[in-house]
């Protein structure tokens, strides 16, 4: 195929991007030089609040500072913005530009992408993609034309680590009429984890070995419900049934606005009233499961988009997805539980009907285990490919006793002979996929989980969302059919550490983009050929969930969960010119090369589209 780009408007070396994310390393060392507050930066006293002001108007000042910072008398090091974190609110409005000038006061290159935003790519705010970066004492002002949207949105900083040590804060855009959710109270609710850990030691602990930070490894001795067959048989794999997440409670204290658990956030709330709670995880690497015990809730919002209401008593959200819920609440005070998807911790907040009116916390349910659907197994649907290549090593007889079963797909593993079976079946991938050691694992037959509710939420004993449930409120406006298909992989090797799209690191095809004709209707088909769950961003766009909904329904999302071992599948309108990132948002999956580069060509140039590998 071509490399010509087809836009020129930005002539920037991308393979300087990943130089950049290389010498953020150095940062750790400058951090202890000299705080930011005695540079001149805007953190006055030197310690960084917990929790957010609000910002809006035509133009809005950020600083970027940094500092030491105690958790729930935890200490370790932060990048702020206005001197917290979170960072301010970013109150917005549909139908109104916005100028947002951002100082960086570190000794390193630092940025803010607005993350769900339409917004010319220029103002993205992706190092080595859509702009040069923040240097040092700079300022750059993102010149945000009329907001073509409302909703609940996100800041973050796109430079190296930075995200994990603070740097993220809440957008909220007003619609420009009458909201379709009403509500009497107005809150956020931002999830994300401290850590007293550097960022770049975590990235180091986690190259070096995997499960370094999962203290709920099964052992001969512990109590999960595994027999010593199963136990041998994940050790024969040498991964554990117990990886659900690669950073856990070990090292983060789970925060709610930037609170530890024990340190009260709440939300006040008269009995009667409709409390609507804007959830977003802004986590670098955990996904949570949201509940708030005994009482039942309206999902409304889907990353930022109004979505028909439907009741649940539970939901997990992905790191970068948002959900807003509407909630009706009774009784002295309320537990809003946000557990880790691992179980190894929980961030908490209450609905208080007056100030310091508590309820119980619940315990930390038991961790989940990873089930054979998560490793790409299926039978229910098509079943495995018998005849197929390299499966002929496989142990028919041990394979036929216990994966026919009905519902096997969603038993944690057990009594199964893995021994001689192919998990690494590359004629399996298309062409385009690259073999290598950037790959220990090929789903044998992924599905579509849609319909799924996420990891250890299949068996709970209420209701939980699934991305089948939702429907978009307000009818879609390009009902094209699909022009083309493609189907992207995510490939990884968790004993290295490695993870890609399609078998390449970003910085082997950093020139090689994934690109659009301006305006095309494409079907994108997600793989997940890793037993993690990834969360899939893509800038500047919505893309619509193919969940079931009807065409003109399906739900608008910028970020998916693909399910282990299975699949998940959007149609995307590529109508923003530019160039767009696109990764796993995983912070250490990213950086570890889990990104790649969508390029939309300009209006009125559509080059040559035909890629290898495609229907
Ligand atoms: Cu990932």
């Amino acid at each position: 195929m071509s490399t010509t780009k087809p836009t020129q408007q930005f002539a920037f070396d991308r393979r300087r991007f990943l130089t950049r994310s290389a010498q953020a390393a150095t940062f750790m060392g400058l951090a202890h030089t000299a705080p930011a507050w005695a540079r001149g930066g805007n953190l006055h006293d030197g310690a960084i609040r917990p929790g957010f002001d609000e910002v809006s108007g035509r133009d809005i000042a950020l600083t970027i500072g940094e500092g030491p910072r105690v958790v729930q008398g935890r200490r370790g090091h932060a990048i702020a913005v206005n001197g917290s974190v979170p960072g301010p609110l970013v109150r917005l409005k549909e139908g109104q530009p916005v100028r947002l000038a951002v100082t960086n006061t570190l000794d390193e290159d630092s940025s803010i992408h607005w993350h769900g935003l339409l917004l010319p790519f220029q103002f993205d705010g992706v190092p080595g993609v859509s702009f040069p970066g923040i240097k040092p004492g700079e300022t750059f002002v993102y010149d945000i034309p009329a907001l073509r949207q409302s909703g609940t949105y996100w800041w973050h900083s796109h430079s190296g680590l930075q995200e994990q040590a603070g740097h993220y804060g809440p957008i909220v855009v007003e619609p420009a009429a009458t909201d379709p959710v009403q509500a009497d109270r107005d809150y956020v609710l931002l999830l994300s984890e401290f850590t007293p850990l550097h960022p770049h030691t975590i990235m180091d602990k986690l190259k070096k070995g995997e499960g370094y930070f999962n203290y709920q490894q099964n052992t001969w001795t512990d109590d999960y419900p595994l027999s010593g067959e199963d136990r041998r048989m994940w050790a024969r794999m040498r991964m554990m049934a117990t990886d659900i997440l690669d950073v856990t409670g070990s090292t983060y204290t789970y925060l709610a606005n930037g609170r530890g658990p024990e340190e009260g956030l709440e939300f006040l709330f008269t009995p009667g009233e409709r409390v609507r709670l804007r959830i977003i995880n802004g986590s670098a690497m955990t996904f949570f499961n949201l509940r708030i015990p005994g009482v039942k809730f309206w999902v409304v919002g889907a990353d930022g988009q109004n979505v028909r209401p439907v009741e649940v008593e539970e939901f997990q959200i992905g790191t970068a997805e948002t959900y807003d819920i509407i909630v009706e609440p009774t009784g002295e005070a309320r537990t809003i539980v946000a557990e880790s998807m691992d179980r190894s911790g929980m961030a908490v907040a209450t609905l208080a009907s007056r100030p310091g009116a508590r309820a119980s916390v619940p315990p930390l349910r038991d961790p989940p285990l990873l089930t054979m659907a998560d490793m790409g197994m299926n039978h229910g649907s098509g079943g495995m490919d018998h005849g197929g290549g390299d499966m002929a090593g496989m142990d028919h007889s041990a394979m036929g006793h216990d994966m026919s079963s009905q519902g096997a797909a969603a038993e944690p593993m057990a009594g199964m002979d893995m021994g001689g079976m192919n998990m690494r079946d590359t004629s399996k991938l298309p062409p385009d996929v690259k073999v290598g050691p950037g790959i220990d694992m090929v789903s044998m037959n992924p599905v579509d989980r849609m319909g799924d509710p996420g990891i250890g939420l299949d068996k709970v004993p209420h209701k939980v969302l699934t991305y089948k449930d939702l429907v978009a409120l307000a009818p879609n406006d390009d009902l094209r059919r699909p022009s083309r298909q493609m189907e992207i992989h995510l490939t990884g090797n968790m004993e290295r550490y490695m993870w890609s799209f399609d078998g390449k690191k970003f910085s082997a095809v950093s020139d090689d983009p994934i690109r659009f004709a301006y305006n095309e209707r494409v079907r994108v088909k997600l793989v997940n050929d890793t037993m993690m769950a990834h969360p899939i961003h893509l800038h500047g766009h919505f893309f619509e969930l193919v969940n079931g909904a009807p065409a003109d329904r399906q739900p608008q999302k910028h970020t998916v969960i693909v399910q282990p071992g299975g699949s998940a599948t959007f149609d995307l309108t590529a109508d923003e010119e530019g160039d767009w990132a696109f990764h796993c948002h995983l912070l250490y999956h990213m950086h570890s090369g889990m990104f790649q580069i969508v390029t939309v060509a300009p209006r009125g140039n559509q080059p040559e589209m035909k890629r290898v590998g495609e229907d």
